[in-house]
């Protein structure tokens, strides 16, 4: 049994580097694992699955061949493709999964997540996500025209870079606290997240217990990837080239 982990690709037109980086990971480490889990921002923007851009179609093809050969692929929804809905997963041949979620693997219990429930110092965007989470937000949304949608999104981006500029490093890193309180709720497991791009292996003490937690890295033109082989968890990194 191998799981491999990934998250924060946050995959787009602009960045083929990325791409590259991807596909080289699906047709080579990724063939050899027994699932693959995405936490999230796997593209960096998703404006809805009527949205059939190239990119999403190649995305979905590659995905698709690697489920095809019984790999399962599953999905956690990131803040930037949380729109990705059945339809698109379905193509994909991915299962999307609810944030968190507990599973068990070889023996080992992990708890995976996007992680940006966890950056509860930002009160703000904490705020922006409980909005747009919101069922009946997301349908009014989904039912607007794309290119509005597109707009919308564009706009969006915008802020969250001005807003990157002047947050402190602090506010957008995960609070111990909600890190301490998720870990104590679901039993003490081993947890893995990405979203702060500060990839790094973390100890917890909660309630007398040590608890890891895995933060994945974010990728530009190699891959990054969390492998558990029911020995240990190990971070791994391929350069297309190198492959
Ligand atoms: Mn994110």
């Amino acid at each position: 049994m191998k799981c491999l982990f990934i998250s924060d690709l946050h995959l787009c037109s602009e960045r083929p580097e990325t791409l590259r980086a991807f596909f080289a990971f699906l047709k080579g480490p990724a063939r050899n694992a027994s699932a693959l889990y995405i936490l999230g921002d796997l593209f960096e923007y998703w404006a809805g699955d009527d949205d059939e851009t190239e990119l999403a179609t190649l995305v979905a093809q590659a995905l698709k061949a690697l489920s095809d050969q019984g790999i399962p692929v599953s999905f956690v929804a990131g803040n930037r493709d949380f729109l990705i809905g059945e339809s698109w997963a379905r193509r994909a041949g991915m299962t999307r999964l609810p944030d968190p979620i507990l599973i068990e693997a070889d023996g080992l219990r992990i708890l995976l997540s996007h992680g940006d429930t966890l950056c509860t110092d930002d009160i703000a965007y904490q705020e922006y996500r409980r909005k747009v989470r919101d069922p009946a937000w997301q349908q009014a949304f989904l039912s607007r025209p794309l290119d509005e949608r597109r707009r919308f999104i564009e706009a969006l981006r915008d802020h969250s870079r001005s807003e990157k500029a002047v947050k402190s490093a602090g506010i957008m890193d995960v609070n111990p606290a909600a890190v301490e309180h998720l870990l104590r709720e679901y039993g003490h497991p081993v947890l893995i997240h990405g979203h702060t791009h500060r990839p790094a292996r973390h100890v917890h003490l909660v309630d007398g217990r040590y608890c890891e937690r895995w933060v994945l890295a974010d990728w530009h033109s190699e891959a990054h990837w969390l492998a558990w082989d029911g020995t240990a968890i190990e971070a791994h990194r391929l350069h297309p080239a190198g492959c």
